[in-house]
């Protein structure tokens, strides 16, 4: 009766991890870096899953922004860092608010 109780348990504790490994695959919750230097986001291209944070430095002597319009817009003052936690729909490019020629590209993968 026990011993009963206690396999349950345990096939409980199983199935709990096997789905925590599940969601893990499925979104990250990891950071990418992109470091802002000389009008430059570099990498400029990044790929990351939902729940992943794209941190950007901003190692020039002016303010920056990752913007996306009518969407999110990061700021990224000097020497500061800006996040941004992704969601599904954010494929696509982004751009400096001050400068449109920086350009970001992220991709969003599973
Ligand atoms: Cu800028």
């Amino acid at each position: 009766m026990i011993s009963g109780v206690m396999n349950r348990r345990k096939l409980l504790l199983t199935a709990i991890a096997v789905a925590a490994a599940r969601s893990r695959a499925r979104a990250g919750n990891g950071t990418i870096q992109v470091t802002v230097e000389n009008l430059t986001f570099t990498p400029a291209k990044v790929e990351a899953q939902i729940g992943e944070t794209i941190e950007w430095t901003n190692k020039d002597p002016f303010d920056h922004t990752a913007t996306v319009d009518g969407e999110w817009e990061v700021a990224i003052p000097v020497g500061e860092k800006g996040l941004h936690l992704v969601t599904a729909n954010d494929t696509g490019k982004y751009y400096c608010r001050f400068h449109p020629n920086m350009q970001g590209q992220i991709k969003v993968v599973t």
